[in-house]
């Protein structure tokens, strides 16, 4: 199993919580006033660093470091959903270097397989390439938090969209199996899916899936920061719960705006991890290793 797979599963069980916020904001600070906020519930925090005013990208007290820390703290991964489709020399450029050197501070990147599998080998060679020591400054509330229980496995990992949300994707079941072959073939860095419900199907397939499209129905939210389940957005975006989305065998799911834009977003990442874990102490142990 992925090293980082294995540390998320703990997570999880640790902090009895399935749950991924999707940073969709737009400005550096407030993204990482959100990490503080929601981190205490959490196991995974998105990211989409090219949407962010901002970004300080000083290796050591900049924006990605001070994400980096903050993750320390409250015990949580971070995800950049950059979503990688190009060829392998100019997805090792996107992923160590310009402004957001993306492989010092995200634990998990994310990648189309649309251009063949050498994105993956690629993206693969640009993370063995890199230090594998994270730089965190010191932000204040980054204490160690843990001891070597919590210690960080230095790889990165990938995920692999297989399966989209949005209304009309062309990622069809061919693709998926695809997909999941690709994955077979670089297991040692990719810990699983971008899917709508699980896809191991050979006794060694650990593979993970996070999901997103995750609502609240309308009577049980603590306010109308979300869409319906069963409907889209004005963009084609489509929405299940996060009990369905956790009884199909999902291990995460992906909660944006219904986080972002509530209220009390911290308020609201509470509900949201106790629904799923709930859904996810009810569901029959799958074969998966979610219970290991
Ligand atoms: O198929 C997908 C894959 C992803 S990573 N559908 C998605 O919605 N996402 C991302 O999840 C999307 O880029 C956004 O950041 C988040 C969903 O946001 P929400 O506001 O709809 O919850």
């Amino acid at each position: 199993m992925h090293p980082l797979t294995s540390y998320l599963r703990r997570l999880i069980r640790h902090k009895r919580s399935n749950l991924c916020v999707s940073a969709d904001i737009t400005n550096a600070d407030e993204m990482l006033a959100l990490a503080r906020a929601v981190g205490p519930s959490i196991v995974v925090f998105k990211t989409h660093a090219d949407i962010l005013s901002g970004w300080d990208p000083d290796p050591v007290h900049g924006t990605g470091a001070k994400l980096a820390a903050i993750a320390r703290k409250y015990l949580f991964l971070v995800f950049e959903d950059r979503k990688f489709a190009d060829i392998g020399f100019t997805v090792q450029l996107q992923y160590a270097g310009g402004v957001h050197r993306i492989v010092d501070w995200a634990h998990i990147v994310n990648a189309h397989v649309i251009s063949g599998p050498d994105v993956v080998r690629a993206l693969q060679e640009a993370a063995d390439s890199w230090g594998g020591e994270e730089i965190n400054e010191d932000v204040g509330d980054a204490q160690e938090s843990g001891s070597d229980t919590w210690k960080l496995p230095s790889k990165r990992g990938l995920l692999l969209l297989a399966q989209m949300t949005s209304a009309g994707n062309f990622l069809n079941e061919e693709y998926t199996s695809n997909c999941v072959a690709i994955a077979r073939q670089y297991r040692e860095f990719v810990m699983g899916f971008i899917a709508l419900k699980p896809l191991n199907s050979q006794p060694e397939d650990d593979f993970i899936v996070m999901t997103p499209g995750c609502s609240l129905p309308p009577e049980e939210s603590l306010d109308d920061s979300e869409f319906v389940p069963g409907s889209e957005d004005a963009l084609g975006q489509q929405y299940v719960t996060p009990k369905e989305l956790i009884l199909r065998g999902c291990d995460i799911v992906i909660v944006g705006r219904g986080i972002c834009n509530a209220t009390d977003p911290s308020a609201k990442a509470e509900q949201y991890r106790g629904v799923a874990w709930q859904a996810y102490e009810e569901r029959p142990k799958l074969e998966s290793g979610d219970d290991i």
